[in-house]
C-alpha cells in the first residue's frame, strides 16, 4: 500500500456531512473511475454502528479496485474492518500508541496545522500528513487558514513523506496551490459538489501531474 500511497497525487473523502450514506458506494466508485487511489471515510458526529456499516461497504470497494481505504479517528475500528489505512488529528496521542492498535500493516495519517506540527508527524513517522486548512472552509468551520507561504518549506522538509494540502481547495484555488510548491491535495467538498465527479477528479488529477 506504501508504493500506492507515492503515487497518490489527489486525496479523496467521503465525507458523510456531503454524501447521505445511501450514496457513499455509487461516490466512492465515482472517485475512483476518476483516477483516486486513496478515499477516506470521514463519519463526524455518526453513530458508530452506522460508520461500521458504511467502512466495511468502502473497504470492499475499495480492495475490489486496488485503492486504498482511509477510516478517519477510529483506529480500533479501522482494525476490525481491516482498513488500509486510519487518519488521525493532533489530539489523537502519540502515533506510536495509534500503531499498536491497528497494527504494523496499516498506514498511519496525521492532520497538520502547521509546520512545526508537520515535522513533528514526520518525526513520529506518520506514513503521511495532512496540511491545512489552507483556506477557510465550511468543513471545518471555524478552524483558522494558515494560507500558502510555508508550503515550499514544509514539502522540501517532509522529503519522500507524502504531503497533501488540504482545506478550501477548488478549482479556483488549486492553481495558487500548486504555485505555493504543493505536490499532493486533499479536495472534499468542492469534489463532492461537482456533478460528474469521476469528470473533475480526474481533470484535478491532470493538473496535479502536469
Ligand atoms: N482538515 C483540514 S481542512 C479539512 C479537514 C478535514 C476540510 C477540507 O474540506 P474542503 O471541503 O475541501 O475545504
Amino acid at each position: 500500500m506504501k508504493s500506492v500511497l507515492a503515487g497518490c497525487r489527489l486525496y479523496g473523502i467521503v465525507d458523510l456531512g456531503y454524501v447521505a450514506a445511501p450514496q457513499v458506494a455509487v461516490t466512492t466508485h465515482a472517485l475512483i473511475d476518476g483516477g483516486v487511489r486513496i478515499i477516506q471515510m470521514r463519519a463526524k458526529g455518526v453513530e458508530l454502528p452506522v460508520v461500521k456499516e458504511l467502512a466495511v461497504q468502502m473497504q470492499e470497494i475499495c480492495r475490489a479496485r486496488q485503492a486504498i481505504f482511509v477510516l478517519n479517528d477510529y483506529p480500533e475500528l479501522a482494525a476490525e474492518v481491516q482498513a488500509d489505512a486510519v487518519h488521525v488529528g493532533q489530539d489523537a496521542g502519540p502515533l506510536a500508541a495509534v500503531r499498536r492498535v491497528v497494527g504494523p500493516g496499516v498506514l498511519v495519517g496525521r492532520s497538520t496545522h502547521s509546520p512545526e506540527q508537520a515535522l513533528g508527524a514526520l518525526a513520529e513517522g506518520a506514513d503521511y500528513i495532512g496540511y491545512g486548512p489552507l483556506f477557510p472552509t465550511g468543513t471545518k468551520p471555524g478552524r483558522p487558514s494558515i494560507g500558502l507561504q510555508d508550503i515550499a518549506k514544509v514539502q522540501a522538509a517532509v522529503g519522500e513523506m507524502p504531503m497533501f494540502c488540504i482545506g478550501g481547495i477548488n478549482g479556483e484555488t488549486l492553481p495558487l496551490v500548486l504555485a505555493a510548491g504543493a505536490k499532493r491535495v486533499v479536495i472534499v467538498s468542492w469534489l463532492l459538489k461537482q456533478q460528474d465527479v469521476a469528470e473533475a477528479a480526474s481533470g484535478v488529477i491532470a493538473q496535479l501531474t502536469r
